[in-house]
Order: structure tokens, then sequence, then C-alpha cells
């Protein structure tokens, strides 16, 4: 989507819900002059390696694969696994999630999420098992991170596989080593809009370098070798421009992320006692990345949450309504049976009620004080 043009008559700068966080120009002159100089461009260049080791160090995982974008990896990984039939997963999501079980041809079964986390509910999991389930795809909205545990009984009590999306969990801190390394796979993001970005950018984080390996064959066509095609592959490659700035970004993003930290603390400040304005516990909570600081907006709110959209946005501040509307309520989706609207009350009242804040390492505090007055003084 192409960002909203501003109102010229109105006093303010536009402030969106996020701004790419970018290491500077100059210092990515020489990683440039590197590529031009190697002549390597993609296909697993050398700063593709280079980038691949620094973030399973920086990530503290094994092995990782590096994609071109999170939604090419979110399809690779169903393709990895071999997943057929019928997957679970969460409406409460951006629509890359479930396209990536249509691209399969699998159909996604749609599963309410958890009131306090707007995660997939793994207490209404098992319930929508049926013998074509072969595996479950939940997803670590806003970097808060899903009930892993639950999540795995399950899936072992049933053999089933886990694919997290977790496009928006780098750098989420976790106890007794990293929230990638749960399920069969990760899968992050490293979209212009995230934490961490690379322009456009993901990656698979696999347990073993026997999946690595089968993950690199499927996103190079499906080639071995020269002569050996395995599989149906798709060009999901990271190019080495993607790869070199993603290695320079890691230099810059802990200051980014103790920013990011400073201004959702900040948030919660103002917005503690404000009646009907409920911050979720990814905001102030210290297992947060703070990629995004969503808000519900109650039933005691003076206004409703769509009136407080256009409030901010008649003051030149471009919130989101992530995750309004549920993939489910998309025409591609809306005709199975577990889309149906009484099937989804908790991702639905959110859904309606949900309102992210701009949140990004080069937003000022008193752009946060500005936009937080805008929801004290209704
Ligand atoms: N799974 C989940 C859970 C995801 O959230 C996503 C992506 C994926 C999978 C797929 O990963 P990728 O294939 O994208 O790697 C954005 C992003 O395009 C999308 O990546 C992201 N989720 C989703 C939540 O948000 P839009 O349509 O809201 O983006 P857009 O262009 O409206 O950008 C939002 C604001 O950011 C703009 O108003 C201004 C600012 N912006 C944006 C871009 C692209 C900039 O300042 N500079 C920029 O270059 O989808």
């Amino acid at each position: 989507m192409n960002p909203p043009v501003p109102d010229s008559s109105a006093q303010d700068q536009p402030i969106y819900v996020t701004q790419p966080q970018l290491a500077p120009l100059a210092e990515f002159i020489p990683y440039l002059e590197q590529i031009w100089e190697n002549k390597i461009l993609t296909n697993g260049g050398p700063f593709h390696q280079q980038f691949e080791q620094a973030l399973c160090d920086y990530l503290g995982v094994e092995h990782l694969s590096l994609f071109a974008n999170g939604t090419l990896g979110l399809v690779t990984a169903l393709q990895a696994l071999r997943i057929t039939g019928e997957v679970i997963t969460t409406p409460y999501s951006f629509v890359a999630t479930a396209h990536s079980l249509l691209w399969n041809g699998i159909k996604p079964v749609f599963v309410d999420i958890e009131p306090q986390t707007l995660n997939l509910d793994p207490a209404k999991i098992e319930s929508a098992i049926t013998p074509q389930t072969t595996a479950i795809l939940p997803v670590h909205c806003y970097g808060q991170a899903c009930d892993v545990a639950a999540i795995q009984k399950i899936a072992d009590n049933y053999n089933l596989k886990v694919i997290y999306d977790a496009a928006h969990a780098f750098g989420v801190p976790a106890d007794g080593g990293s929230l990638l390394s749960h399920g069969d796979l990760s899968v992050l993001s490293f979209h212009a809009t995230k934490t961490f970005n690379t322009f456009e950018g993901g990656a698979i984080v696999c347990p073993d370098a026997k999946t690595k390996q089968r993950i690199d064959h499927l996103k190079n066509f499906g080639f071995v070798d020269e002569v050996t095609v395995v599989a149906a592959g798709i060009n999901g490659k990271m190019s080495e421009v993607n790869a070199a700035f993603g290695l320079l970004q890691l230099k810059h993003i802990d200051a980014a992320l103790a920013r990011r930290r400073e201004i959702a603390a900040l948030y919660c400040r103002l917005l503690a006692d404000v009646r009907g304005i409920r911050c979720l516990p990814a905001c102030d909570s210290e297992r947060s990345n703070h990629t995004y600081f969503p808000i519900l907006v109650g039933p005691e709110f003076p206004i409703g949450r769509d009136a407080l959209f256009q409030k901010f946005r008649d003051r030149n501040i471009f919130v989101r309504r992530y995750f309004h509307p549920l993939i489910s309520d998309f025409p591609m989706y809306r005709g199975l049976q577990s889309a149906q609207a009484g099937n989804l009350p908790v991702a639905r009242n959110a859904s309606a009620r949900v309102l992210c804040l701009p949140i990004f390492p080069g937003l000022k505090d008193e752009d946060v004080l500005r936009i937080a007055a805008i929801i004290t003084e209704c």
C-alpha cells in the first residue's frame, strides 16, 4: 500500500505508524564497493554467507536460511515439511500468514485467539483438529510470545508440525534459549516496516543442517547441483545488497531496540490511567521487541475506535488498525466454515478495537506526548 498523502492544510508534519531504521548511508558505501568488486550479486554470495552466520550468532540459533521476504519464507517452510491437508492458524494476523497456506493448496482452519496476548488460543486448538490436520501455524503477534509449551504439547499428542510465523519476533528476549527455536521452524520478516529491516527480506530458522539444506534447495528452484533438481522450488534468494545491508544493520540493532523500549515505556506511563484504553502485555513487557504499540479502545472510552482513528488522521498521524479486517473476512477465506462470524468472537472483538500507535527509533518524546494527548483529551 502507498503511504497516505498527508493533508497539506494541516500544520503538523505527518507521523506514520513506523519509519524504517536505516544505518548511516556513508557506512554502507564500502559494502557496495565490495559488491562491485566481487561482481557476485546473488545466489549465496559472500555477504549472504556472512549475514547468515552473523544472524545466527545474534539470535542465538544454530541454523537459518535467508529469504527475499518473509512470505516466501512461509511458503517454503510449509513445503520443506511437506505440509498438506488442513493447518490450524490465527485469523488475527497479516494476510500473508494464511496466503502462504493457499499458495501450497492447504486449507486454513481459523481458531480463535486468547484475549490477553491476542495470540492463537491453545485451549481452542484441539477441537479444530481433524484427520486432515497436519500442522499448526501460530503467529507471535506484535512480538509477544505464543504459549509455545501448550502448543507443542498438542502438536506432540496429535503428531502435528508447528511452524511459527515469527515475522514480528526479531530479538524478543526469552528464557533459556531463543524463542525462535520453538516448533519445527520459525519464519522471520525483515520488511522495511519491521524492527530489523533489510529493505525486504526474511529468514527461516531451522533446527538442523539437513533441514537447512533442504530449505536452501527449495529457495533455489530445487537445484541440488548444476544438473539435479529435486523439487519444484521457488526463487526465494536474498540478494547481496540486502545481505550486506543486513550485516550493517545488525551493528545498530541494539540501540534501535533500546529506543523502542523507551518509547513503549513512555506511552505506558502516559496511557496507564486512561479509562477505556488497554495497553497490551506486549507493550510494556520486558519480553517484547516493541515492534508495535497496540492499544485496545474499550466501550468505556468516550469515542469509538474508528472515531479515534479519524481524529489521528485529521492531525496527520497515521495510526493503523493492525489487524482489521480479520484474515477470515477477506473474500478468499470467508466461505470457510472456520471463518464464520460466531466462531471467532475474541479475534473479532480485538479487530474492532485495536489501534497501533506510531513507534520507531526516530520518534521523538515530544511526538509521543502529542500522540498520547490526543487520546487523553478525549
Ligand atoms: N506475517 C506477518 C505476521 C506479517 O506481519 C508480515 C508482514 C508477513 C508475515 C509477511 O512478511 P513480508 O513478506 O512482508 O516480509 C506492512 C508490511 O508491508 C508487511 O510487511 C507487514 N507484515 C504488515 C504488518 O505491514 P502495510 O500495507 O501496512 O504497509 P505500508 O506500506 O502501509 O507501511 C506502513 C507505514 O510504514 C506507511 O504508512 C509508512 C511507513 N513506511 C512503509 C514503507 C514500506 C515507510 O516509512 N517506509 C517504507 O518503505 O503492510
